[in-house]
């Protein structure tokens, strides 16, 4: 009881003074909030003593699970030794060295560098800063156009929303600024029925040949995509997809930025989604996963020619942030990456859990409320259809994805929606008996859904 007292003071503390994250403050005064309180290996727990199994990795982070002592420890020796220095002024100390060495080690052939962020955001940021850069260092100054792509998600700064395609989003603060255009997603389930997926990934990719051509390849600087659209809906591209970005950057001569802050770090079975996608960018934007999400960290690999750019022509680049490079946020990325190495993680992803997981997840398209189910890598969407046949949502009234995330929460299950998609992204590390159960539940989530909506 005492615990429960506990809970409803929590509750009410946060009502009154937490402005959440993206959240709806009349909604979640009437409906309560979930107060997590501890959390271990791929399970959290709640306030009301509930077990719930982490289907997102926290926010697609939390890529090693909760609890990793060695994770602990090197942020515990760090904070003893030097808890905070900057980089600024000719500075610089161990961690952030160790780590930028690592992932040059982890990265794909030709980043040998890395500026830090605290955050994915904050990287996009600093992409737009960095690519306008480098064409103004190559004498082409009049290219600042970036272009991006509608339903993707960039973050949350000025930049990232406006590099993002939500125009809810954009709505609020009048976004995006300008020098920033948006292209189709590659999003066959909503797009391209009717159409072979192959002919679907060309035609969408083409509209970046016909955006470039309409803006002038004169002012055009880069083109930015996430390899999969994560908080978008898991929109995994069709093959052909990719490989006609890469060739229409290459003949324009433009830039390719991955943001990688969800496809990083062995969540698609190789270290980085471009590689799963065999895609060359000149700059991959990484956070979360970098060091399992355990503390705030964000940047950018910087590839050949972009480097050779700000370091042999560039002058100063007047950018940077006072956590750039946080000794502790660094340590723990670098006991992180070694845990990986270790324990051949993004092995076991691409050869063994990925695989068991894909045949699992596929196993829920036969059920009648699900109109596709897909995954690439650890990352699974289902689109949750109200006639199996045609393949047609619900009215939007019916908030079906709502109803199914909470559905699968009360299950013991964290799934999120997006629209009317369900969405799962656990951690890396679980086990084949974790993810029987997490798609049981799943699936018990549907069913009771399910019902609910024929009521
Ligand atoms: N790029 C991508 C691809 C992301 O997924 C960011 C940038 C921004 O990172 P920061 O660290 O600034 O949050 C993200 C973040 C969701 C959700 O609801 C997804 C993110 C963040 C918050 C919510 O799926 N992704």
């Amino acid at each position: 009881m005492a615990g429960q007292a506990n809970f409803r003071q929590l509750q009410e503390l946060d009502r009154r003074h937490y402005l959440h994250p993206f959240s709806d403050h009349r909604q979640i005064g009437e409906r309560g909030t979930r107060v997590i309180t501890h959390a271990d290996g791929v399970y959290i727990y709640d306030a009301q003593g509930n077990k719930i199994l982490d289907g997102m990795s926290g926010l697609w982070c939390i890529n090693l699970g909760y609890g990793r002592q060695e994770l602990i420890d090197a942020a515990t020796r760090q904070l003893k030794t030097l808890p905070y220095y900057n980089s600024f002024f000719q500075c610089t100390h161990p961690p952030a060295i160790e780590l930028a060495q690592r992932l040059a080690e982890v990265a794909p052939p030709g980043f040998t560098r890395v500026f830090y962020t605290n955050s994915g955001s904050e990287a996009n940021d600093t992409i737009i800063r960095m690519v306008r850069r480098y064409w103004d260092i190559q004498g082409k100054p009049k290219k600042k156009t970036i272009i991006s792509r509608r339903n993707a998600y960039h973050g949350s700064t000025v930049g990232g929303i406006s590099l993002g395609g939500m125009p809810a989003q954009q709505a609020q603060g009048d976004l995006p600024i300008p020098g920033i255009a948006h292209i189709e997603q590659p999003y066959w389930f909503e797009l391209g029925q009717g159409m072979h997926p192959d002919e679907f990934g060309l035609r969408i990719a083409g509209e970046l040949e016909k955006k470039i051509r309409e803006l002038g390849v004169d002012n055009v600087a880069a083109f930015i995509g996430e390899p999969v659209q994560g908080a978008g809906g898991v929109i995994i591209p069709p093959d052909t997809y990719w490989p006609e970005i890469q060739r229409i950057c290459d003949e324009y001569g433009i830039l390719l930025v991955a943001d990688e802050v969800i496809t990083g770090f062995g969540r698609l079975g190789e270290w980085f989604g471009s590689q799963y996608f065999e895609i060359e960018p000149d700059l991959i934007i990484f956070a979360k996963a970098v060091n399992s999400g355990y503390l705030p960290l964000g940047g950018v690999l910087v590839g050949e020619r972009v480097a050779e750019a700000l370091v042999e022509g560039g002058g100063e680049f007047y950018h940077g942030f006072t956590h750039s490079g946080n000794p502790v946020s660094c340590a723990v990325a670098s006991a992180a990456i070694d845990i990986m190495r270790r324990e051949g993680l993004v092995d076991r992803v691409r050869d063994d859990i990925a695989p068991y997981f894909s045949r699992l997840w596929q196993s829920l398209a036969d059920h009648p409320l699900v109109g596709e189910a897909r995954s690439a890598g650890m990352v699974g969407a289902i689109e949750l259809v109200s006639d199996k046949a045609r393949r047609s949502r619900f009215h939007p009234d019916k908030s079906v994805g709502e109803v199914c995330r909470d559905t699968s929460v009360a299950q013991g299950l964290v799934m999120r929606h997006v629209r009317d998609s369900m969405i799962v992204a656990p951690p890396l590390v679980i086990t084949r008996a974790q993810l029987d159960e997490l798609v049981d539940k799943a699936r018990s989530a549907l069913d009771i859904t399910a019902r609910k909506m024929a009521a």
